[in-house]
């Protein structure tokens, strides 16, 4: 038995489009900002006693059908292990799930590390990005804290995640609006697989991401927190015109995402610096020098109401008892 915490992370330079589906490798590198306020906690026991995979996530215990990437994933961790036992996982999120709040990447980050230990793996921090990359291509970031880039790679063995700066040294901060946080109507999975096969503006992804890495990286050592919003936010919006110009198009965005992405605007014309990021959900995410926070937060907090409001600042790697 082996417990696990992990944070989730927001991508800076956003992950979009896998070249294998199967193994989870990616189109292009990526890089994240690991968050203190979003957590998953595991707990995984493998025991003969069982006939069938037990998964419990929020008190709530899942059917085949909302289990199956979980089931697959221990799979994958008993034909590496050789633990033939069926498992009970039990799970809590302190994240919304399913809301572009990235659930995914702390949640398969934490299996793996629950999972893995439990089968009596004992796998350093790369290998277990690797591991979590094949529940989901965002949880290979959530292996490490703070400023983590995940390199595409070549195959299973070199695709996996490399902290940039684990404790940030700069002011940092990122403020959550919840606009909606029930489960989005678009997997990720589907919308990357979409934008890739169908957007004629996909082939330009790749250029745009190899450029915005360099330049971020640059910005991370330079603790240039309007360089990194910047780059965030014009990466951010490009993401989103591949889900506009697919075939059909799609968007994650809704009324209430254009007015914070608007409110944003405002705020930085009234002279004070913050920066949208948007992943494949309505809900917004504020990046900012934290000195900044307050005229921030009661702007946001007007049009918003407090109770949406999440700040978070920069969160640690994935921690595993057992
Ligand atoms: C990211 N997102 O870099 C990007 C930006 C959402 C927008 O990774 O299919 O749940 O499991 O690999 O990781 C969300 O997609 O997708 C995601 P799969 P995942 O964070």
């Amino acid at each position: 038995m082996a417990t696990a915490r992990a944070h989730t992370n927001i991508a800076l330079v956003k992950y979009w489009g896998k070249r294998d589906q199967k193994l989870i490798l990616p189109e292009t590198d990526s890089l994240s900002l690991t968050l203190d306020e979003f957590y998953t906690t595991t707990t995984v026991e493998f025991d003969e006693q069982l006939t069938a995979d037990q998964v419990t996530i929020n008190d709530r215990l899942l059917d085949k059908k909302n289990s199956q990437k979980v089931r697959n994933f221990l799979d994958l961790v008993r034909q590496r292990s050789g633990e033939s036992a069926y498992a009970r996982v039990t799970s809590h999120n302190h994240v919304p799930t399913a809301a572009g709040l990235a659930s995914s990447a702390s949640a398969f980050a934490a299996l793996a590390g629950a999972a893995s230990a439990a089968a009596g793996m004992s796998l350093d921090r790369r290998d277990l990005s690797r591991l979590a990359r094949r529940g989901s291509g965002s949880a290979t970031r959530s292996i490490y804290g703070g400023l983590v880039e995940w390199r595409k790679g070549d195959d299973d063995l070199t695709s996996y995640a490399n902290p940039i700066m684990e404790d940030v040294s700069f002011n940092i901060e990122m403020l959550a609006i919840l606009i909606d946080t029930k489960k989005k109507k678009v997997s990720s999975r589907y919308g990357m697989r979409q934008s890739v096969a169908t957007s004629p503006y996909y082939k330009v992804w790749p250029e745009i991401v190899a450029h915005d890495m360099v330049a971020i990286k640059q910005a991370i050592l330079a603790h240039d927190i309007d360089a990194i919003g910047q780059i965030a936010e014009t990466n951010a919006l490009r993401m989103h015109a591949l889900t506009l110009s697919a075939d059909p198009g799609f968007t994650y965005f809704n009324s209430d995402t254009l007015r914070a992405m608007n409110a944003v605007r405002t705020l930085r014309e009234s002279g004070i610096n913050c920066y949208f990021t948007i992943d494949a959900g309505p809900n917004v995410k504020v990046i900012y020098d934290q000195r900044n926070r307050q005229p921030i937060y009661d702007a946001l907090t007007k049009q918003f109401g407090k109770e949406r409001l999440v700040v978070s600042k920069p969160g640690s790697g994935i921690k595993i008892w057992n």
